[in-house]
């Protein structure tokens, strides 16, 4: 990869000049913030050559441009990444200590971009700095929230929300465009009026909100390609004019700057769940009309023939939740383009393509018709006639078949089912892991899949080792190139060279201290925000990932409650230290996933302060956890909890973070875990519990019955009488009883332990004994971490996108050149 040149002398002065002109302050007066800003403005301006050198290679060779159209971008923080990709990291690093600043200080100043809440705004990050990295031209489409996800205090156990402030001291690698801002119309009527024959639709009595879009650069690694992150933000139209007498035009505007400052408020902290609250619907549309009008100007500015507006540009759809792209392209291409309906029908049906996240009943997105047809009157006729037309469909292939019918429609029962919506409307529907894109095609969609077999394929999600390697793990990632050479960077399957190394035991003692360092790192984090004493040559056995019943938080705890138990029982048992750790957000209404949260810390507060046990368990929960601070855990990671209930996790991508930094899978076949074992082999992780196919089998049986385990299974009564004997809530035994009940009477879907925790718990238990016992062999152990880094090479991110460009996007391969001037 072509190494740009740095120019360390004119880097400094630009920072010193930023420190200047923005603060008035020499650097030697500046606070640590104020150096972020002044280094994070002098790296913006290293980028923007080729940020528009990047462009003008796009208007010049006129490729097919890839919209990513989500709700979510799960950034993380800029700075660090984009010196990476720049290829100028180590001179950056070097150049500011020259000036005496520390470039990881620095960095930690940045706050996340966390706007998005987990596995779907992450995967949705790593596949921009795929797509800029292989020279595909991209954009991502999103909404610029003043508040992302919110930060997790831990207050006496519970968690709290606290806003996040991402923005207070300004950005310094956005760019506002205001010359492309675009208008986006809500609620009104529709008025038909016939000219020259043809039935015209017009919206009146909306209200309006200007979308301003901010730029982002995304960063391809070492080739001068520079996509573009568009996240739009809301303005009122007409500010107040004063001097307006008209009491229906001052309301008026009141309502629009309340329109526009609601807007993009706040992002919803909702995973795999739908709250139906009206305020993201128009969320949804906003960003979504805003990005369908931009895409259509761009192509027009060099087109005439709206007929093949899909040969330039493809909108993929991140989950259902911009599925109104569809309805809104349709708009436009006939109300605005002239487009007859089947003309509008072919380029939509071309244009857009949909990736399923989930199989979770509560996730599926589906709107009252009044809400939405109120909100989005013309789009909401657009969607009807659509659902006319596809109904017809099912009727002429399945006649007098009125099942089909009530499964799939686009509108039943008062809803508007928005993946129906997706899949009749998109060339392309996936899955984000082989397992879960059958388990769509077999059950879920399996009607959709029967009718449109064509349009069903599988895409296993990746991640980026340029963060989650080369960035976040530094010294693994020397440690990689010393063996193999540099070239993982950007196609990770040569990182299977590794292979080479497993048995040779200098390597294997290089390894497994790389590991220990990083484990001294993390510890030190630890101590410094839990006030925790952890050892680092205890298992490091970690489960960070959003907080969610099928995920199964609860069982990983409640086997912490067992083994201490066996401990207190024989305090002289051979037990090798452990240190649980955990990490999760739990979303905010969300009561049995917070009382979750408080149980581990109620359980982290007796086995911590057990002076008896030795310190041979710890348990910390990290307040928090996000982007950032994920990259130092999956470094210092020993064992990867990959826990889910079979068939619920759509694929997991922390899973392939974990086994790229050397750690091993504990997890049961679902999702990607099924593909990780097959890349490293069985013997190198460690399998536990149901099928996926025993799962759905007993679900469709009614569930099961835990009162047998709860009677016959001393251990596990034992554990869960201490949820309700007050063993860790001794001022209020009850405090987790709601625990109890959903394990022994009714968890929801009117059954007791629907994800199967007890059913699963002594398998888990035994697994988690193989671990013990595979640990204890030094040399088995750093053997099977480094056979995980070495067949880690399908999980990168690199991969997945360029099978999405092969089999779904047909995009055009780009490079770039700098002018002499910038190089
Ligand atoms: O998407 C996750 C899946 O649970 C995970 O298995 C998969 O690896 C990942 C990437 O494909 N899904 C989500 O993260 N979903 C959401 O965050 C979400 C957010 C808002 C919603 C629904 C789902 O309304």
């Amino acid at each position: 990869m072509a190494k740009r040149l740095f120019n360390k002398e004119f880097f400094i002065r630009s920072v010193k000049y930023n420190v200047r002109t923005l603060f008035r302050k020499e650097i030697e007066e500046a606070t640590e913030q104020q150096i972020f800003q002044a280094v994070g403005y002098a790296v913006k301006d290293a980028i923007m050559d080729a940020w528009i050198a990047t462009q003008k290679e796009y208007e010049k060779s006129d490729p097919k441009i890839v919209y990513y159209m989500s709700m979510e971008f799960l950034m993380g923080r800029a700075l660090g990444n984009n010196l990476i990709n720049l290829t100028f990291y180590d001179e950056v690093k070097e150049a500011l200590e020259e000036i005496g600043l520390d470039l990881n200080t620095i960095e930690d100043q940045e706050p996340d971009a966390a706007l998005g809440n987990g596995g779907l705004g992450r995967l949705a990050a790593c596949f921009l700095d795929s797509l800029a990295t292989l020279g595909y031209a991209a954009y991502g489409c999103g909404i610029r929230y003043r508040y992302g996800m919110f930060k997790q205090q831990i207050v006496d156990g519970y968690q709290v929300e606290v806003p996040d402030m991402w923005l207070k001291n300004g950005n310094p690698f956005e760019l506002r465009r205001p010359e492309y801002a675009k208008t986006v119309k809500f609620g009104g009527y529709v008025r038909v009026e016939n000219r020259n024959g043809r039935n015209m639709f017009i919206q009146e009595g909306y209200q309006s909100v200007l979308a301003v879009p901010v730029d982002l650069p995304i960063v391809g690694y070492g080739n001068n390609v520079i996509n573009t992150l568009r996240i739009w933000d809301a303005e009122a139209i007409n500010s107040f004019e004063l001097d307006r007498f008209d009491k229906g035009e001052y309301e008026k505007a009141v309502e629009q700057e309340n329109l526009a400052r609601n807007l993009v408020e706040v992002l919803y902290p909702n995973d795999n769940h739908m709250a139906g609250k009206e305020l993201r619907l128009k969320q949804q549309y906003f960003f979504v009309s805003a990005s369908v009008q931009e895409a259509i100007a761009k192509y027009k500015k060099k087109h005439s023939d709206i007929r093949k507006f899909y040969e330039k540009a493809t909108f993929q759809l991140n989950d259902t939740h911009p599925t109104v792209a569809v309805a809104e392209l349709m708009r436009i291409l006939m109300d605005e383009e002239g487009l007859e309906w089947d003309e509008a029908w072919d380029v939509t049906t071309k244009t857009c393509a949909y990736t399923n996240h989930t199989i979770m009943a509560e996730a599926l997105e589906k709107w009252p018709i009044e809400l939405f047809s109120r909100l989005l009157p013309r789009i909401y006729q657009i969607v009807e006639e659509i659902n006319r037309r596809f109904v017809n469909q099912i009727q002429e292939q399945y006649p007098g078949n009125y099942e089909k019918v009530k499964k799939m429609a686009i509108i039943m029962d008062g809803q508007v089912k928005m993946a129906h919506l997706a899949i009749v409307a998109g060339y392309s529907v996936n899955g984000v892991a082989r397992l879960h894109t059958e388990i769509l095609k077999k059950q879920e969609l399996k009607d959709f899949y029967e009718m449109m077999p064509q349009k069903f394929n599988n895409k296993t999600n990746g991640i980026t080792q340029r963060r989650f390697l080369l960035h976040g793990n530094p010294l693994l990632a020397k440690w990689v190139t010393a063996h193999v050479g540099d070239e993982w960077i950007t196609d990770l399957p040569k990182i299977k060279e590794l292979t080479l190394y497993v048995d040779d035991e200098k390597a294997q003692h290089e390894f497994m201290n790389i590991k220990y360092q990083n484990k001294v790192r993390l510890a030190k984090y630890i101590k410094e925000h839990n006030n925790i004493d952890v050892d680092p040559r205890s298992i490091f056995d970690v489960q960070v990932k959003r907080l969610h019943e099928y995920k199964r938080q609860l069982m990983n705890i409640l086997h912490v409650m067992y083994l201490y138990n066996q401990i207190k029982e024989h305090p002289d048992m051979d037990f090798y230290p452990r240190t649980f750790i955990f990490g999760a957000k739990a979303a905010a209404g969300y009561m049995r996933a917070k009382l979750t949260i408080k149980l581990i810390n109620s359980v982290a507060d007796v086995i911590n302060n057990d002076a008896s046990i030795n310190g041979k368990l710890k348990v910390v929960f990290i307040e928090d956890y996000r982007v950032s601070n994920a990259e130092w855990i999956f470094a210092a990671a020993d064992v990867s909890e990959q826990i889910s209930t079979a068939s619920k996790e759509a694929s997991g991508t922390g899973n392939m973070k974990f086994m790229l930094n050397g750690a091993v899978t504990l997890g049961t076949m679902d999702g990607a875990n099924v593909e990780i074992v097959e890349e490293v082999g069985e013997e190198n992780a460690f399998i536990f519990g149901m099928s996926a196919e025993e799962v759905i089998a007993l679900e469709n049986q009614g569930g099961y019955d835990p009162s047998q385990l709860f009677n016959t299974d001393q251990d596990i009564r034992h554990v869960l009488m201490q949820l309700i004997n007050g063993e860790y809530s001794p001022n209020d035994p009850e405090r987790f009883r709601e625990l109890y009940n959903a394990l022994l009477v009714d968890g929801g879907y009117n059954r007791p332990d629907p994800y199967f925790i007890l059913k699963d718990f002594r398998s888990y238990a035994e697994a988690q004994k193989r671990v013990e016992a595979a640990y204890r062999d030094e040399k088995g152990w750093a053997r099977m971490a480094m056979l995980n880094v070495a067949h880690a090479g399908k999980f990168t991110s690199d991969r997945t996108i360029q099978e999405y460009v092969d089999d779904i996007w047909k995009l055009d391969k780009v490079t770039v050149e700098l002018p002499e001037e910038a190089k």
